[in-house]
């Protein structure tokens, strides 16, 4: 009989019929997709500490109060990926105690530091430009309740990654202190934001299984091709120098051939030795600390009002 179902779930599938949570699916198909959407569900949560380090330095009132939005929306993108995650029984508590420990992974991106007003338009630009470019077949995962989610997570990561453009284009148009701003966190944030397309399809243990299943509809090196073919024109508009000396137009692919990453730094980011694993992990869990009354309370009162209703 489980044969029989998992070739009736493939072949729904092939069909590109979406799976919905009241179906029937393998066990490793669920467990996947937990993995995959937990971890970006986190990645959304600990990406807002980088950027919400500049909320207070933003340099004017209108800056301070698009990063404070872009913020809250990535807060927004977190709450719905947690409940897609919730459809596949499991349960937020679990999910963020493991993200509190070190257990779940989120995006090796969010372990570099932002030191310059600049970084924020590069984290804009660039880590959301790749955060589309991941997320755009998503929104034709297989899964419903993830596809469903990506739609206006999508439409709000391209609005973030035209103010993170913006910004880039009023530090490249202004004094030569604020282009040489602009290249400089160029410089820093280029090859990380490389690596967040994961390693490379030969070291991917998971690609192969989830093209299989739909959940990715690209792989890790398609991706990174055409984000590298997306951002060159791009920079150049822009003024800017990308990093990569081995950087040259390939008219036989039709691409851009380019340097390979630092797969090294890579894997460290990931294991938790990046610059700032242990900031971001320890801001998070105070945070969670420090929020616990606000749950006592919105528990209290839910309780109450069930009471009262009872009466
Ligand atoms: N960082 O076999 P694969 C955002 C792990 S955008 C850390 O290739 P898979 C928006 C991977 O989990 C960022 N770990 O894995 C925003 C696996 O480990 P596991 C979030 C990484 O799943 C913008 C192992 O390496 N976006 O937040 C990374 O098939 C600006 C082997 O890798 C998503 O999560 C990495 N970069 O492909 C917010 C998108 N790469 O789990 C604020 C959805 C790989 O077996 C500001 N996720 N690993 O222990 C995906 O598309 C996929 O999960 C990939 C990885 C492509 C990330």
């Amino acid at each position: 009989v489980e044969i029989n179902l998992e070739e009736q779930f493939q072949a729904r599938i092939d069909a590109d019929v979406r799976i919905e949570p009241k179906d029937w699916m393998p066990d490793a198909y669920r467990k996947t997709l937990i993995r995959q959407i937990s971890q970006h569900a986190h990645s959304e949560l600990v990406g807002m500490l980088p950027e919400g380090n500049w909320i207070t330095r933003a340099p004017s009132l209108k800056r301070k109060s698009i990063l404070l939005s872009k913020v809250q929306d990535e807060a927004g993108h977190g709450l719905y990926l947690y409940s897609a995650a919730e459809t596949l029984g499991a349960s937020r508590d679990q999910m963020l105690a493991d993200l509190h420990s070190g257990k779940a992974k989120y995006s090796s991106i969010f372990n570099y530091p932002t030191l310059s007003w600049a970084d924020m338009g590069t984290v804009g630009w660039l880590v959301d430009g790749a955060a589309i470019l991941n997320q755009v077949p998503l929104c034709r995962t297989s899964y419903g309740p993830y596809a469903r989610a990506m739609v206006r997570v999508c439409k709000e990561e391209s609005f973030h990654q035209r103010q993170g453009f913006e910004i880039m284009q009023t530090l490249c148009e202004g004094a030569p202190e604020q282009k040489a701003m602009a290249q400089e966190a160029l410089n820093r944030w280029w090859w990380p934001t490389l690596m967040m397309f994961g390693p490379k399809d030969a070291d991917s243990p998971n690609t192969a299984q989830s093209m299989n299943w739909r959940i990715k509809r690209f792989t890790n090196d398609e991706l990174r091709q055409k984000f590298v073919d997306m951002m060159v024109p791009q920079a150049e508009f822009l003024g800017l120098t990308v990093p990569d000396p081995n950087l040259k137009w390939n008219d036989t692919k039709n691409g851009y051939d380019f340097g390979d990453v630092d797969w090294e730094e890579f894997w460290n980011v990931v294991k938790g030795n990046g610059m700032c694993n242990k900031d971001r992990l320890g801001a998070r869990v105070k945070a969670h600390e420090e929020g616990a009354w606000v749950r006592e309370a919105a528990l209290a009162h839910a309780a109450k009002r069930a009471q009262r209703a009872e009466q």
